[in-house]
């Protein structure tokens, strides 16, 4: 009798609020400290989630962390781990924190030092995004041994029927033998069904596993529809799987939805679409090319979870004869100039001479500048009150990441924590986002999650209008 394992695969799936970028990245100030925290959250829930808390200044003596579930808070976390410090680098500290649930967690950031003790709180999706599966050779292996163990156990009952009631000495009968064969037929189906049993048993924890535990983004269907001479483009989502819960607005919008051409990424548009009801949402296009593209549509629910939603819509020639912006906030861009030979393009000219430069990738970081035709830094206006705005899209478009200056957290999901902890505990809890922009520079906490090409986008307002300049990068 043959056990069939099943199999094997480390399954991974469409990610959370991010598609295929994992790692959580924050720049924060907690009380007098500047911390740099990322997060690389577990694939199974329950499962660990390693936390890394750099000091930028450099005179924090000591960091705790604690995770807190959004709806219990504090009131129901344990109390916080002290993260270590990391062996020669006064800076880092690490930690490993459990989380027990699924759902939106609010890690809690203490750092203590000469200048007193301040926190922060970093929103985390904790999503299960992988099934775990056995390794082939280990499968096999233990195979082997059940089929040892089922063929003893076939002897056993064997040897039981036929020979337990015999004196020393004495050869079975013939009956008796034929009833211990018997008895191994018997013995053999009836442990037959029992494994049988268990399969089905585990198949079942399996399927409840994938079906209800696995975290999938809700279903999301984009067409497009021509209204008054305007294309309009229609966005539909499933929610069977979603809580229910309704959506809080990020900067102010319910949705923030990316429409980016395939495969070339040369057309892009940043869209805030006007929600219909729960399930509906639409918004006028913006004049761009015909051709397939993908929507990426961001919400967050009033829980502080994060979801980006994706589909795929191939828009037709733009037979518009008019476009009137459904959103103020809504920008585009065609790329216009042909495409370099430079497979890292660092520099971007944008309208009324001004520059956008890539001034530096690494050490967890992307940074830019904008400079005018003096080369001085360009004062930059709030675009939906941030000083910049990322998109990150992998040229296989396995990837899409939407950030901030902060970082790649929902700067609503850790003020709505904020809020609910001071309705909690009634005591005065605020958490201040991001740090203190710099004007000469824009910084984004990002890594890039693996090597390939990527396409980065950077958006900001000069002169009440808003722009966009693009990057290509190699990550090795
Ligand atoms: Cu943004």
């Amino acid at each position: 009798m043959r056990i069939r394992l099943t199999l094997l695969i480390l399954w991974p799936l469409a990610a959370s609020a991010h598609i295929g970028s994992p790692n959580i990245y924050y720049e924060g100030s907690a009380g007098p400290y500047a911390l740099q925290v990322i997060i690389r959250p577990p694939d199974v829930i329950p499962g660990r989630a390693e936390i890394s808390v750099r000091a930028l200044d450099g005179n924090v003596q000591g960091i705790s962390v604690l995770p807190a579930r959004w709806d219990t808070g504090t009131k129901g976390a344990p109390s916080p781990d002290p993260a270590q410090p990391v062996r020669g680098d006064t800076n880092l500290f690490t930690a490993e924190l459990w989380l027990m649930n699924s759902g939106a967690y609010n890690i809690l950031i203490r750092a203590d030092g000469a200048a007193g003790s301040g926190s922060t709180v970093v929103p985390i999706n904790s999503i299960a995004t992988a099934r775990r599966g056995m390794p082939r050779g280990f499968g096999t292996m233990l195979g082997a041994w059940a089929g040892v163990l089922v063929l003893a156990l076939v002897c056993l009952v064997g040897s039981a029927v036929r020979e337990s009631v015999l004196p020393p000495g004495e050869e079975p009968t013939r009956k008796r033998t034929w009833l211990s064969r018997a008895a191994m037929v018997v013995g053999a189906f009836v442990i037959a069904a029992v494994l049988w049993g268990g399969r089905a048993w585990w198949n079942m924890v399996d399927r409840d596993y994938r079906n209800n535990r696995l975290y999938r983004a809700d279903d999301l269907k984009a067409t497009v529809i021509t209204n008054n001479a305007q294309l309009v483009l229609k966005l539909r989502r499933s929610n069977e799987r979603g809580s229910g819960r309704s959506l809080v607005p990020e900067h102010g919008k319910l949705m923030h939805a990316f429409v980016v051409r395939q495969p070339a990424l040369d057309a892009f548009a940043h869209l805030h679409p006007l929600r219909i009801d729960d399930q509906n949402f639409e918004t006028t296009l913006p004049s761009l090319p015909a051709g397939r593209y993908k929507v990426y549509a961001d919400i967050t629910h009033s829980s502080g979870q994060t979801h980006t939603l994706v589909a795929d819509v191939v828009l037709p020639e733009n037979a518009a004869t008019g476009f009137s912006r459904a959103d103020e906030d809504d920008s585009w861009m065609t790329e216009s100039s042909p495409a370099r030979s430079d497979a890292q393009r660092k520099t971007c000219v944008l309208p009324n001479d001004f520059t956008m430069q890539q001034v530096g990738i690494g050490n967890a970081r992307m940074q830019f500048k904008v400079v005018d035709s003096d080369g001085k830094p360009a004062a930059l206006e709030p675009y939906m009150t941030m000083q910049a705005h990322a998109v990150v899209h992998s040229h296989d478009a396995t990837v899409f990441t939407h950030l901030h200056p902060f970082g790649t957290v929902s700067m609503t999901s850790q003020q709505l924590f904020a809020q609910r902890e001071r309705e909690r505990s009634n005591k005065p809890f605020e958490v201040v986002c991001g740090l203190p922009a710099r004007p000469d520079v824009i910084i984004f906490p990002y890594e890039f999650p693996r090597p390939g090409a990527y396409r980065v986008w950077v958006q900001v307002k000069i002169n009440g209008q808003v722009v966009t300049g693009f990057f290509d990068h190699i990550a090795s």
